[in-house]
């Protein structure tokens, strides 16, 4: 079946040029007409010669598809056109009327023909008619009319199509337009058949892969949807596209599908972020990678990595796209604002500044000078904001590392083997945050505000994101006061992102797994928090809880057993010390808590326990803590103790006790599993009690 494709394909795409370009497709803010400009002057230069106009917030393109343009808006069409000829893109024209057309109207049809037909006089000659996102549910008008919604889809396409009088590039965007929409499959789903057998071969599909945001694109997944096709299709790549989430934009290396598609596709046309500036990248390697096989001459190689491609190689396209891009930072977009340039030994300081501009004189502040962006920053940027399967090296390292950190927090807190690979790693940690902090102050200064103002959002973020990891870790080691922001009861906004969608994710199961960051599968998500006021009743019921799965001690009925300070904070009866209250979270609720006191003096002279006592003098500080059964994973309380732990090394304390009783038998585990508690002599413990010490 495929062979016979190919062969059709072959005679087809013979006399027609690969289609290489950009859609304008996403939703949200349209670009303006300089960007659309700019993107011909770019694609003209890149070598790509399409550009297919499909805002869906553009309000005729989309919602009221059937109005006229206006004449200012005519006007506007038709410079765009111009421009987009001047530099050899083909203008594509597309109009989405599948919101609410009726197929069978005649009127509808006229509307959608009267509507193309200016655009046509706009002196645009390329087409589309989109049918993506809509309801695939006919009205009862169009059920009676037509066999099925792709016989109705088809059948103004094929109609349209001669109406225009057959033009030589027309591309049809299906509504099942992308394998993952396919129902059962591609090769069995009624709807692509339809549309292989009835659509007039001059018209072409588009195709987003296997997903609307396809990961990898296979040949073989192509050569599949090509024959049900009964063409190669035009792919409509979402690779970049970020309109789907507002914390994210793409400026990774165009990746993951093999150059050794191009011979067995009609074109590719790439829909990338909503931000027209970072599309530097993306559109840049992708243009590179449609000139790794320029005469589609297939090769013999097999390919199961892109990495290994041999006509493209993803880093080596990311360092070419990234050199040109920073000299478009390094250029100013600013005409009317002289900048600043470094003191040099031969020229006095300040010269290129107007008349009248402030020189400082001596003793004074010298003039604020920005330092220039690097090659490097640009690394970091997109490594940072890399693909939406995949984080760049760094973003990837450094999320590895705070894992590594976090899990290990417990070397910082008290010495073991591990304890000076977990100071050096910290401080790698601490140069990878700073490297961010700066990278944002060398972007933010840069002349081409353009780009600053579309990246400013995410740069932003990711620095507060960075910031507050760097803090953590800095509190892990004892390096800095337990930040504010992390542990305060009263957090500024920003130390409690996301907003309100940020508190809805964090309320659903689903929310700890990072499908970027690879990791071993865990069987559940647990939440580490600050102990709040309202807490205080779970941690009660656990408390209760856990007391009746004691053994009942016949002897502690007959003789009165001596207070337990762990005790006496689990009920509530004293208060833990400030930061030293923590809530354990899972998918039902709370199922953990951990207290402490950083002193724990007064709360032994309270009880008539020996506070001059050696063991008290040693090991000043108490924790105590209980986790449902139901966790039975023992890393979240492994987190939890070394949290605890560093906090009470930063008050300054020598070391920490708790007191267990022998049949605690998972907490005993749970400390056992740190190392770095032993068992130590402690007054006035009752006789089946333990206590266990650990020096800071
Ligand atoms: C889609 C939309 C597109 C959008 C993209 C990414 C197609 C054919 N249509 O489904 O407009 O930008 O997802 O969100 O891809």
């Amino acid at each position: 079946m495929a062979t016979s494709v190919e062969v059709q394909d072959k005679r087809r795409t013979g006399t027609k040029r690969f289609i290489s370009g950009v859609i304008e497709g996403f939703y949200g803010r349209p670009w303006t007409m300089e960007q659309r400009t700019e993107l011909f002057k770019r694609e003209q230069k890149w070598g790509l010669n399409t550009y297919l106009y499909a805002p869906k917030d553009d309000y005729k393109h989309r919602m009221y598809w059937r109005d006229l343009y206006s004449p200012e808006e005519a006007e506007q069409l038709v410079a765009l056109i111009t421009a987009a000829k001047q530099h050899n893109v083909d203008f594509i024209y597309a109009i989405s009327p599948g919101l609410d057309i009726t197929f069978s109207n005649r009127k509808e049809v006229a509307a959608l023909k009267r509507k193309l037909d200016q655009v046509r006089d706009f002196g645009c000659s390329s087409f589309s008619l989109l049918f993506d996102d809509i309801e695939t549910e006919m009205c009862p008008t169009d059920e009676q009319a037509f066999s099925s919604f792709a016989h109705a889809q088809v059948a103004i396409t094929n109609e349209v199509f001669q109406h225009l009088g057959e033009p030589e590039t027309f591309l049809f965007c299906p509504t099942d337009y992308c394998a993952a929409f396919c129902t059962p499959n591609v090769s069995q789903s009624s709807y692509l058949h339809t549309v292989g057998d009835k659509l007039l071969p001059g018209i072409d599909v588009l195709w987003t892969g296997p997903k609307v945001v396809s990961h990898k694109i296979s040949v073989k997944s192509i050569e599949e949807v090509s024959s049900v096709l009964k063409r190669a299709p035009v792919i409509w790549d979402n690779i970049h596209a970020n309109d789907y989430d507002p914390q994210r934009i793409f400026m990774g290396p165009y990746k993951d599908r093999p150059t050794e598609l191009i011979p067995k596709l009609r074109g590719v046309l790439t829909n990338p972020n909503c931000e027209f500036h970072p599309n530097f990248v993306a559109i840049h390697t992708f243009a590179t990678w449609c000139k790794a096989c320029p005469d589609g001459s297939a090769r013999d190689v097999e390919m199961g990595d892109e990495e290994q491609d041999p006509c493209y190689s993803p880093h080596k396209a990311l360092i070419l796209a990234l050199t040109d891009w920073l000299q478009v930072f390094l250029s100013t977009d600013q005409p009317t604002v002289c900048f600043r340039k470094e003191p040099s030994d031969d020229e006095p300081m300040q010269t290129d500044l107007g008349e009248g501009s402030y020189v400082p004189g001596p003793g004074e502040n010298p003039l604020y000078t920005a330092e220039p962006l690097t090659l490097d920053d640009l690394k970091l940027l997109s490594d940072l904001f890399y693909l939406p399967y995949e984080h760049g090296f760094i973003a990837r390292t450094m999320l590895q590392e705070l894992d590594w950190l976090k899990s290990h927090s417990h070397a910082a807190a008290v010495k073991t083997d591990k304890t000076p690979e977990w100071y050096s790693r910290a401080q790698r940690f601490d140069d990878m945050c700073e490297a961010v902090a700066q990278m944002f102050n060398r972007l933010s200064n840069a002349p081409n505000r353009s780009i600053l103002y579309d990246l400013y959002n995410y740069i932003c973020d990711i620095k507060s994101g960075v910031t507050l990891a760097q803090v953590y870790v800095k509190s892990l080691g004892g390096l800095g006061k337990p930040s504010a922001q992390l542990m305060g009861a009263d957090p500024e906004p920003w130390g409690f992102r996301g907003g309100l969608s940020g508190e809805f994710q964090r309320m659903l199961p689903g929310h700890g797994k990072r499908d970027l960051f690879k990791h071993p599968p865990k069987t559940a998500v647990y939440c580490i928090r600050p102990y709040c006021p309202e807490d205080q009743m779970e941690v009660q019921r656990i408390f209760m809880e856990m007391q009746r799965q004691r053994p009942s001690k016949a002897d502690a009925m007959i003789q009165p057993q001596p207070p337990l300070i762990s005790d006496m904070l689990s009920r509530g009866d004293i208060s833990p010390s400030p930061q030293c209250a923590l809530i354990l979270e899972d998918e039902m609720g709370v199922c953990g808590y951990m207290l402490a006191l950083t002193d724990a003096k007064a709360a032994a002279a309270n009880i008539q326990r020996d506070t001059g006592h050696p063991g008290l003098e040693d090991f000043p500080s108490l924790v105590t803590g209980q986790v449902l059964p139901r966790v039975s994973d023992p890393s979240p309380v492994k987190h939890m103790i070394g949290q605890m732990l560093s906090t009470i090394k930063s008050s300054g304390s020598r070391g920490v006790f708790c007191e267990l009783g022998h049949c605690e038998r998972r907490m005993l585990d749970f400390y056992a599993k740190l190392g770095s508690f032993n068992p130590i002599k402690m007054a006035g413990l009752p006789h089946d009690v333990i206590a266990l010490g650990s020096s800071l």
